[in-house]
């Protein structure tokens, strides 16, 4: 199933964000720890052009903090980045972004100018609050659900720096299947555009494989279960997921495994490596090669065009047309040309 979320607003708001990035000095970029790839919008890749950009990895709280470390060092080697992990349990780290906005344009500390920064991301990733939170004071409307923000808002920190924040965006087309399911698993997408079944499967089998011990503690399990159905199965039975007359409810189960993932009560967990992206993108690169050298074959026989059948073929299809007649008929008549008038 390929989960795709694109409605109108955010056609807009990405089509906002491209006329007002000329303006702006830094372009933040707020990632989910969870999900650093998988969070990262292409198109601004492509319209970021030599912009400085700060790559913001929230919700850090959640994440797993080896991978998470892992994560920075990998997104630092794209040129003129800079990362940032950040958590709402650690207010004053957030602050220190400032003093990294200041760093990145010291010229400008000296109050000739203000900086001018836009704050992007995936929805509910959490723009509003870290705004908020450099703000000291609720600005912007926050909540636990994508798309709360609408609309594009300018927030003047009063310290020579002037914040935009944005409508959370995601994009037509998600290439990678997995981060569908990724987004979906974290929060990004709205519920009504995914399903909980297909992505408590697909988030259960990559629990049980990346962090079976979490799951362990999590479900009171002995051992963890080699497929995802019979795990999903024995943790419906721990948590009474059952309807009635007592069989399992795969829905219930699903839908309570990611809701605990969200809040992070199964514990701190990254849906992603860099390692896992690389070898995922070769797979894709790989899929679409094939499927260019599937067309362009096609291509190339259309265009040699029609051969004409073989001796032998034609005595084959000769033998089959003489089966097929039915005993005493005729061959048709040939009917008179018609006289041309
Ligand atoms: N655990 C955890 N939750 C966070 C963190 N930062 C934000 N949240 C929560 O994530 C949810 C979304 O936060 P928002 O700031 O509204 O996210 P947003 O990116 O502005 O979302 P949209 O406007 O919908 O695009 C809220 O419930 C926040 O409380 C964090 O560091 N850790
Ligand atoms: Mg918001």
């Amino acid at each position: 199933m390929a989960i795709q979320w694109y409605p109108g607003h955010m056609h807009k708001a990405q089509k906002d964000i491209r006329e007002l990035l000329p303006q702006v000095d830094l372009l933040i970029e707020v990632l989910d720890a969870r999900i650093p790839y998988s969070s990262e919008n292409p198109a601004i890749e492509k319209i970021r052009g030599d912009k400085p950009c700060i790559k913001i990895l929230s919700k850090s709280d959640l994440a797993d903090p080896a991978v998470t470390a892992a994560w920075q060092v990998h997104l630092e080697q794209q040129r003129g980045v800079k990362t940032f992990a950040t958590t709402t349990d650690e207010p004053q780290k957030i602050k220190q972004l400032l003093e990294l906005c200041r760093r990145m344009f010291p010229a400008k500390d000296a109050g000739v100018k203000t900086i001018n920064a836009m704050i992007v991301g995936i929805p509910n990733v959490g723009k509003s609050t870290i705004i908020n939170t450099l703000a000291d004071r609720i600005i912007a409307k926050t909540g636990n659900e994508p798309a709360v923000t609408k609309s594009q808002q300018r927030i003047n920190l009063g310290s020579g720096i002037v914040l935009f924040d944005t409508p959370g965006i995601l994009w037509p087309k998600i290439e990678n299947p997995n981060s569908s399911y990724r987004l979906a698993v974290t929060g990004a997408i709205k519920s009504t555009a995914m399903e909980y079944d297909d992505v408590g499967f697909y988030a259960a089998d990559y629990l049980i494989k990346a962090y079976p011990e979490l799951l362990k503690e999590r479900f009171q399990l002995e051992s963890i279960p080699n497929t995802e159905l019979a795990f999903l199965e024995v943790a419906a039975l721990r948590r009474g997921a059952l309807s009635a007359g007592g069989r399992i409810n795969l829905h219930k189960i699903c839908e309570l495994l990611i809701n605990e993932l969200r809040a992070g009560t199964v514990g701190r967990i990254t849906l992603e490596t860099p390692e896992m992206v690389v070898q995922e993108k070769i797979e894709i690169a790989e899929a679409q090669a094939k499927k260019d050298a599937d067309a362009a074959e096609r291509k190339r026989r259309f265009k040699a065009g029609s051969r004409n059948p073989s001796e032998s073929e034609l005595a084959a299809q000769e033998a089959n047309n003489a089966k097929r007649a039915p005993r005493g008929s005729r061959p048709p008549k040939a009917t008179k040309p018609r006289k041309s008038k």
